[in-house]
């Protein structure tokens, strides 16, 4: 029998239709525009930005470093995909980085970046940022803005509701987007139902290093999950995730998986689950996953496989998980800076859901259920429902804060972001986006302290609002004062790859901290020469290491012979300076990786294959001094 499209996605599909028509009028695009938009971006020549934003790249798999006001880009984090402009995954220091159980993957698609925190608030040491695709989350210092560390999740499968903090960075959160098999086996797809579960895994941090490893795994129904992110404050000790496709479907057409009125916020207490897993809860589950770390002192990473991971089945822990009936396939899972509100961005729903912790609590309390899943409580919507913003607009997505009881919505199809009040549910000012917006970002504004000035909307379509570039067109970001009532758009800026979401804060908070200088002296890199004394050429059978160095503005030895078609040549190099911005390149012709930039006072190490005999040049890339084009060698090959 055929199946007759629901209602809601009948109208979306309209809307959606109607919205891409809107698109490419560019006669209202300056409505929105504030009069003195220029001057409020306008960072002038020499001068710093207020705001740093971190802005995830999406399939370009990096982390992008933009100041706010200006929009200006000072830096692309490589994180999850290899970067040849920094050598990030070619040279042999920071290659072990991109290792998993499935070998060696160079790229990914980052999405969720989040600033650590204490008591809530920003702390500016870390950003935590997920790779979708090959489940992982990495760690990036905020003080030297490199990759330090990237875990794999075993067990999970789009790793999409990741990678949020908890309020004192007990925990960065990582949860499966795809129920699967667990552990993985060769089965019928059609027998998902009640068979595929969803892994959402909690990694303890170190407080002294930020390092991650996975304390617990908790093994929910089959749904798909989308975000999440902690209570704070009041709901400190919980964590939400949205979910979609309740109904399990093992095909995803829309009609098969929106027949659910209702999907559900799944809340957490972690507080409970970490207490049963600290009285020996859980069960060991044999697995394989890579844990690599890179670190400062030898400027370079290692990778470790680790074979087993502590599972929890949900139903074992009484009181630890609730599910919060939220209208038709919720996205965004946000919690106010309170801790009070979670609001459920409904991307099929005609208003927004905003839950109550107290409401949510009590009705714990007083055991009010409405039947449950596979064994977990399902709460009674109106028990839970603080209240809910009316006709918003057309596919919520996202909501941020600004700390002055407003919130912000981004409305996918409709194309705008909506500023609401938080308690009365009324829309305060609506104003349109460029196109299609996905997340926003205010700088704080997930954490319990938003420096409410500035909001950004990550846009999905650009169409006419830039040069042509050939098919493929910019994704951008839009910035928005928020600071009066009503938002005011200042500026467009391009981004790299596609933003989904980004993380702000204060520039005051990260620029002290920002790290000028690799000590020479510490430098415990095994294949370091510290002086042009410790320079060498080493052959052990058909491998030749050398050991060489750079600074302004030649390398040393500049002329190698000895070498021969066949060989593999390790060239460990050194940068031997010692002042802030002096990095040196080398390349060498027919290398099979790429360049190496080298910060001073540290050594990389890149390999080169010689095919063909001759006298071959190597110079450095990086414009470093007059006599940067002095700043050469030569390799001499002779046959094998
Ligand atoms: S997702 Cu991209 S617009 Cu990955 Cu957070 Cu919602
Ligand atoms: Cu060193 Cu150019």
């Amino acid at each position: 029998m055929k199946k007759i499209l629901n209602s809601s996605i009948g109208f979306l599909i309209i809307a959606l239709t109607f919205a891409s028509c809107n698109n490419g009028d560019s006669s209202k695009s300056n409505s929105a525009l504030s009069s003195n938009a220029a001057e409020k971006v306008y960072v002038a020549p020499g001068q710093h930005d207020e705001f740093y934003a971190f802005i995830s790249g999406g399939f370009s798999g990096q982390l992008s470093v933009y100041g706010l006001p200006s929009g200006r880009l000072f830096k692309v984090i490589p994180v999850f995909s290899q970067d040849a402009e920094k050598a990030y995954g070619y040279n042999e220091e920071t290659s072990p980085m991109l290792n998993t159980s499935h070998g060696f993957i160079p790229w990914d698609d980052s999405h969720h970046p989040d600033i650590s925190q204490t008591n809530g608030e920003l702390d500016g040491r870390y950003i935590y940022i997920n790779a979708n695709n090959t489940p992982r989350i990495a760690k990036i210092d905020l003080t030297t803005f490199e990759t330090t560390e990237i875990i794999e999740i075993p067990n999970s499968a789009g790793n999409h509701s990741s990678s949020f903090v908890t309020e004192n960075t007990e925990y960065v959160v990582a949860g499966t987007r795809f129920s699967v098999p667990i552990p993985q086996k060769d089965m019928s797809i059609k027998d998902y139902k009640g068979n595929f579960k969803g892994a959402l895994s909690f990694l303890k941090v170190n407080p002294d290093n930020g390092e991650m490893s996975i304390k617990f795994q908790i093994l929910m129904p089959g749904f798909n999950y989308d975000l999440s992110h902690p209570g704070r404050g009041k709901s400190h000790g919980w964590f939400f995730f949205t979910t979609y496709n309740t109904e399990e479907a093992n095909s995803l057409l829309e009609v098969n998986a929106s027949q659910n009125d209702k999907d559900f916020i799944a809340a957490i207490n972690w507080k409970k689950i970490e207490e049963y897993v600290n009285n020996g809860g859980g069960t060991k589950m044999p697995t394989n996953y890579a844990h690599n770390v890179y670190s400062d002192e030898t400027h370079s990473a290692t990778s470790t496989m680790i074979k087993e991971v502590l599972t929890i089945n949900p139903i074992d822990v009484p009181g630890a998980v609730f599910l919060l009936p939220t209208p038709k396939s919720p996205h965004g899972c946000d919690v106010d800076p309170t801790g009070e509100y979670i609001v459920g961005n409904g991307k099929l729903s005609a208003n927004l859901t905003v839950h109550s912790f107290t409401k949510m609590q009590d009705a714990i309390a007083n055991k009010k259920f409405d039947g449950d899943a596979y064994g977990i409580p399902i709460l009674k919507f109106e028990d839970v429902l603080a209240g809910s913003v009316e006709q918003p607009g057309l596919g919520p997505l996202h909501t941020e804060f600004d700390g002055k009881g407003n919130a912000y919505t981004t409305f996918f199809i409709s194309s705008e972001v909506v500023k609401w009040k938080l308690g009365t549910w009324e829309v305060i000012d609506r104003k349109p986006t460029y196109y299609s917006v996905g997340h926003l970002m205010i700088p704080g504004g997930n954490s319990a302290k938003p420096f409410g000035k500035y909001v950004v909307a990550m846009n999905k379509i650009t169409k006419d609002r830039y040069l042509p570039t050939g098919p493929e067109v910019t994704q951008s970001a839009q910035l928005y004062d928020i600071s009066g009532d009503k938002m005011e758009l200042l500026l467009d800026f391009p981004t790299i790859g596609e933003p989904h979401y980004a993380a702000g804060c204060p520039a005051s908070l990260i620029e002290g901290n920002s790290k000028k200088l690799y000590k020479l002296a510490e430098n415990k890199h095994p294949y370091a020469a510290k002086s042009d004394a410790d320079t060498k050429v080493v052959r052990n059978g058909k491998e030749v290491h050398i050991q060489m160095t750079m600074i302004r503005s030649h390398f040393s030895p500049d002329n190698i012979e000895g070498i021969k078609v066949g060989d593999k040549v390790y060239f460990h190099v050194t940068n031997l300076e010692q002042d802030y911005d002096v990095p040196h390149g080398i390349a060498m012709i027919g290398a099979n990786t790429s360049e190496l930039l080298i910060m001073p006072g540290q050594t990389e190490t890149f390999i080169w294959e010689p095919k063909q005999v001759g006298v071959w040049p190597f110079y450095c890339t990086d414009f470093c001094s007059a006599l940067h084009q002095e700043m050469q060698g030569y390799i001499r090959v002779s046959p094998a």
